[in-house]
């Protein structure tokens, strides 16, 4: 059969579909992701590499040339949801999607609609002072020129997690449940490079995983359905088979 009726068939008949996702999921809205090939890991901020800058240390150490950095790669204040957020978000609104698990810093799922998004790497939609914990939105930082300062003088941060640094205990707990609740699991734009979050779809217990990316994975072995696509192709075309 082919592949995308396949996957139409298993939306149809699923009623706790989970998508587990990242940065695949949002270049159709122009966010560029790390590792495609005009994605920010080909991107050099001097001899810095993105995976450098994006460290708790550097973080520490140069705020300047971090915030620089963040400002010009990392913050798209005009992204909009695209097909493939919007598709998810409805499919829950059908009570045919238990939630997301998502790698994206971009907020953009909950902006579709979509409402049990467990974010693994936080959120670049919310900010705190990294000495007094107090909470800043991101139009309030990203207006001000250079480092962001709290009243208290600590470095505003925002709430994402920094290499070197390890993921919220509650977020894995509640991700893992529900990739182990899924009847179908769907993996999307997502290269599966980044450790822990790429050995999550191993709680998966069923035999209708799929897997979308425009690249082969090291997961590809592991799907039951693997198309090189784009993601919103597929999901649109898959959702509109399912209907
Ligand atoms: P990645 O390693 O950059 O991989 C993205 C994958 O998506 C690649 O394998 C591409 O082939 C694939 N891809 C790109 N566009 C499409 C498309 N339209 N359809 C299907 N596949 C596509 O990114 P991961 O998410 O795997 O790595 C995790 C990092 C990336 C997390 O720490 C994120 O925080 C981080 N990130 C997030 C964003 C965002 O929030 N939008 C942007 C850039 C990086």
């Amino acid at each position: 059969m082919d592949k995308i009726k396949q996957l139409s068939h298993w939306i149809a008949d699923a009623n706790r579909i989970v998508f587990f996702g990242g940065a695949g999921c949002s270049t159709e809205s122009g966010i560029p992701d790390f590792r495609s090939g005009n994605g920010l890991y080909s991107k050099h901020y001097g001899q810095l590499s993105a995976e450098t800058i994006l460290s708790h240390s550097f973080f520490q150490k140069e705020p300047e040339l971090f915030y620089d950095f963040y400002r010009k790669y990392l913050y798209f204040p005009n992204a909009v949801p695209n097909r493939a957020h919007k598709i998810l978000a409805k499919l829950e609104e059908q009570g045919k999607l238990l939630g997301i698990v998502t790698q994206n810093i971009d907020n953009l799922h909950q902006e579709a609609g979509s409402k049990n998004v467990k974010e693994l790497h936080g959120s670049l939609s919310r900010n705190y002072c990294s000495t007094c914990k107090v909470p800043y939105d991101t139009e309030d930082i990203i207006s001000l020129e250079g480092v962001p300062r709290c009243e208290c003088g600590g470095i505003i941060r925002p709430d994402i997690v920094l290499y070197e640094e390890s993921l919220d205990s509650m977020v894995i707990e509640e991700s893992l449940q529900m990739i182990y609740d899924a009847d179908v699991l769907i993996v999307g734009g997502t290269s599966l490079a980044v450790s822990p979050a790429n050995s999550f779809i191993r709680y998966y217990r069923g035999n209708q995983l799929a897997l979308i990316n425009l690249s082969s994975t090291p997961f590809d072995y592991k799907a039951d359905l693997v198309i090189h696509e784009k993601l919103g192709d597929v999901l649109e075309q898959a959702y509109e088979g399912a209907l």
